[in-house]
């Protein structure tokens, strides 16, 4: 089993000790940064530090290394924005805070959305994609967004706090049949389930392909709402999004 020590970076190590204290949560994480190249856990760090010049440049540095954006992505990034995550669940650090590692996190996934988007290939189809009515988190819905373009598809963000009227509206304009909605307030969930219904009552649903995710969402909780399917991350919405493209062509 992997130990603290094993783990290159001394500011990683440090935020483990001090801040982590759920058994399975420094398990977890000792299991992963040990794992990860030091310039990976370098980034990592930065993140949390919410060094946006840092994130930058070494996103940038790895590219150039030829270390894989997803590597970046996964590694550097969200493993950053994990520990942020903590902290301010525990009220170590708080909204601010948590913005300035979220623009950080955003300098680095800037040089990497147009890697993933390089593919070329001709659009599957187009998927609306939007973070529920009165939820502003957009970092994992962005991610989605990037692999979903990277994947093939045309994507149009509606952006946060969408009501179910204006997911209505951009199938109209759109003529998509894949919908994606984000939530990460346990409060906001329940709009999921509201926006189904809006699609109900003016006759889309039929036409169209539900999927969800975000922290709180589960499998269950997607099946409840009514929605074609959940995903866990991104990749597992590009999976999706590819499986229910099928389904309305
Ligand atoms: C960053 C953050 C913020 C930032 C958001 C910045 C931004 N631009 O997004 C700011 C500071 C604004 C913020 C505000 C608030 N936040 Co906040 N926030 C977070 C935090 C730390 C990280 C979320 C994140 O970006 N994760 C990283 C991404 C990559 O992961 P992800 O979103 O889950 O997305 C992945 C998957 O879920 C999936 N996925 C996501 N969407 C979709 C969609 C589809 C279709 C599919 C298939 C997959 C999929 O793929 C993604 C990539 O792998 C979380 C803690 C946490 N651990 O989740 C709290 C958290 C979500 N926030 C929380 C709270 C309470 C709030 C506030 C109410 C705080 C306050 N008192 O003001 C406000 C609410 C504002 C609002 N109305 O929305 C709570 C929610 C608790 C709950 N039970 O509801 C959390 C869990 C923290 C905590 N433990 O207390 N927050």
């Amino acid at each position: 089993m992997p130990e603290l020590s094993d783990i290159a970076n001394q500011y990683i190590r440090e935020e483990i000790e001090e801040f982590l204290e759920r058994p399975e949560e420094i398990e977890r994480n000792i299991a992963l940064f040990s794992r990860t190249s030091p310039l990976m856990q370098e980034i990592a760090a930065a993140l949390i530090d919410g060094d946006m010049v840092t994130v930058d440049q070494l996103t940038e540095k790895a590219l150039e290394d030829g270390v894989g954006a997803f590597e970046i992505m996964d590694d550097g990034l969200i493993a950053g924005m994990g520990i942020v995550g903590i902290k301010f669940r525990e009220g170590y650090v708080f909204v601010p805070e948590v913005l300035i590692s979220a623009r950080a996190m955003k300098a680095g996934m800037a040089h990497i959305e147009p890697i993933l988007a390089a593919s070329g290939v001709e659009p599957i189809g187009t998927v609306i994609m939007g973070t529920v009515q009165g939820d502003l988190h957009d970092i994992g819905k962005n991610l989605c967004i990037m692999l979903l373009r990277g994947g093939g598809f045309s994507v149009i963000d509606l952006g946060v706090n969408t009501p179910p009227a204006q997911f209505i509206e951009a199938v109209r304009e759109h003529g998509a049949h894949i919908i994606g909605m984000s939530a990460l307030l346990t409060t906001t969930m329940p709009n999921m389930a509201k926006t189904v219904e809006a699609f109900k009552d003016v006759g889309l649903r039929e036409a169209v392909r539900f999927m969800v995710g975000g922290a709180p969402v589960t499998p269950e909780f997607g099946k409840d709402v009514g929605a074609d399917g959940y995903g866990k991350d991104a990749l597992a919405c590009v999976e999706l999004a590819k499986k229910l493209a099928v389904e309305v062509s």
